[in-house]
């Protein structure tokens, strides 16, 4: 399938085309009908997971998942299966998968906007949420859900209003997210004493409704921090790709509004033991509500080394430009370059990763949308020049277990192409798109019943008296 896909210029795969495509894959899911409310869905579909999950520890619950070493333990928990993730898994040489979909079935299999043929982060969300490729109906219920609740109140709108501009804007989406909780339905819940059974109902709410705001919110850090606070109004009627376009003010750019839907329904979800996901998991085993637990993912995600590198990627192309004066240079200097970052012990961003060993495929999708729109753009050009140089001189620095780009190492040309330019805004977009998949996995959480975690540490000294 991949073979056929990369043998085809993106040109030539119109959404009918893919559809074509989509029925010769291995993958391809029955489209569940029964009705598009999202949570009578959910309804329908707990009881058979909790069943299932009673099923599964009665009889496979002693079984041993792998052996931890000392390394293990000592090198940030790489390779320890210790996490339950419903909505995708990462396979190291693949990539990822979301409910068993690679991207590019995504792409082929999700629905689209009638306006275009990337997928709808709506239809997305729905397939993490439960397993089944949406119909138009359903990922429709959602845009006109998430429109109707994107109202955020007025408290949440003067904290951003009076925040200097300069903090930095995961600052101040983790701020308003966390002062967005006194919203939460789940916490007056379980002030109320509500059982456990309905926790999820209470979770799903409050991930329905904060996913809804944060266009707004995002909208309104970007309008006062980079423009003049003018805030324009989403609409009702229209997708979420199409309304965070609007709110950052670029809603007449269709191109904009498809790169929008790619980049919110491609940086969702990446498995449960990255930072951002791991946190707000984490958080929410204590019964925090998703507001809680989501801004503490949202910080986490904030770090150079997980979503910040969204930023950090497009200010290291353009130092290196200004440096080198200018966008047309050999691979000789850019390789130059690369080992000078490296020998001032700082990181190529935008390469390596904790689990893939291969070019992420979130990294060849954006490749085959900028092929595909914007060719000729000198800094996508130097983005391609940096493909073919890097994992070389990464390779022989001789320290990365993966010398290829991730995600991060093409969204910023992207987004600069169409004038967002203000790298410090990126990580914000990246952390609405996460909401995505962090919020599902929230609710499948309380819908099985996962206790808080609680994993046990050792000292140093501890290990001193292992016998060998
Ligand atoms: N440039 C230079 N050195 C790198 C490197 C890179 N891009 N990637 C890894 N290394 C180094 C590590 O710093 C580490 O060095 P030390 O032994 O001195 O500590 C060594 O290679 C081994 O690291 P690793 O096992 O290959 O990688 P880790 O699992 O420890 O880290 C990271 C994975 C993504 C954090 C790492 O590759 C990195 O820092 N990359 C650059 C930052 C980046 O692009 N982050 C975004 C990752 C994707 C993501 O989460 N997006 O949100």
């Amino acid at each position: 399938m991949s073979l056929l896909r990369n043998s085809l210029p993106s040109t030539v795969l119109k959404l009918s085309v893919r559809r074509q495509l989509a029925v010769a894959t291995s993958t391809n899911f029955i489209r569940h009908k029964s009705t598009t409310n999202l949570k009578d869905r959910l309804a329908q579909l707990i009881p058979e997971r909790q069943e299932e999950v009673k099923r599964i520890k009665k009889e496979h619950g002693s079984k041993v998942l792998g052996n931890v070493t000392v390394d293990m333990v000592y090198g940030g928990m790489r390779g320890i299966k210790g996490l339950v993730w419903e909505g995708s898994l990462l396979d190291p040489e693949e990539g990822i998968r979301f409910r068993g979909l690679t991207i590019p079935e995504c792409q082929q299999q999700l629905p689209s906007a009638s306006t275009g043929n990337e997928p709808l982060p709506e239809g997305l969300f729905w397939l993490l949420a439960t397993g089944e490729v949406p119909t138009t109906e359903q990922a429709n219920y959602l845009s006109s859900e998430w429109a109707a609740r994107a109202e955020v109140p007025q408290f949440v709108k003067d904290l951003l209003d009076n925040t200097p501009k300069t903090v930095h804007p995961m600052t101040q989406f983790s701020l308003a997210v966390t002062a967005l909780q006194s919203e939460s339905e789940f916490a007056k819940a379980y002030q109320d004493g509500v059982p456990k059974s309905k926790y999820w109902e209470y979770t799903y709410e409050d991930s329905m409704n904060l996913i809804a705001k944060l266009p707004n919110i995002a909208g309104r850090i970007y309008q006062n921090v980079f423009k003049n606070g003018q805030m324009p109004n989403i609409s009702r009627d229209a997708d979420y790709g199409q309304n965070i376009s609007t709110v950052l003010g670029f809603g007449d750019n269709k191109e904009f509004v498809e790169l929008m839907r790619l980049y919110l329904t491609i940086h969702s979800d990446h498995e449960g033991g990255n930072v951002s996901a791991h946190a707000t998991h984490l958080v929410g085993s204590a019964l925090s509500d998703p507001y809680l637990s989501f801004a503490s993912g949202l910080n986490g995600l904030a770090g150079p080394l997980h979503g910040l590198a969204n930023q950090e990627v497009l200010r290291w192309i353009m130092r290196m430009r200004d440096e080198l004066g200018s966008d047309e240079v050999s691979d000789e200097t850019i390789k130059e370059y690369v080992w000078k970052t490296l020998k001032s012990g700082q990181v190529v961003p935008g390469y390596g990763h904790a689990v893939l060993r291969k070019t992420d495929p979130r990294y060849t999708c954006q490749r085959e949308f900028a092929l595909k729109h914007l060719p000729n753009d000198p800094l996508f050009k130097m983005v391609s020049q940096l493909y073919k140089v890097v994992p070389d001189v990464l390779t022989e620095h001789g320290k990365t277990k993966n010398p290829w780009p991730n995600v991060d190492a093409h969204s910023g040309v992207l987004l600069k192409h169409y004038g967002l330019a203000e790298q410090d805004f990126y990580t914000v977009l990246f952390g609405v798109s996460r909401s995505l998949g962090v919020l599902t996995q929230l609710i499948w959480d309380r819908a099985l019943g996962m206790p808080i975690e609680r994993p046990k540490s050792v000292t140093t000294a501890n290990f001193k008296s292992l016998s060998n």
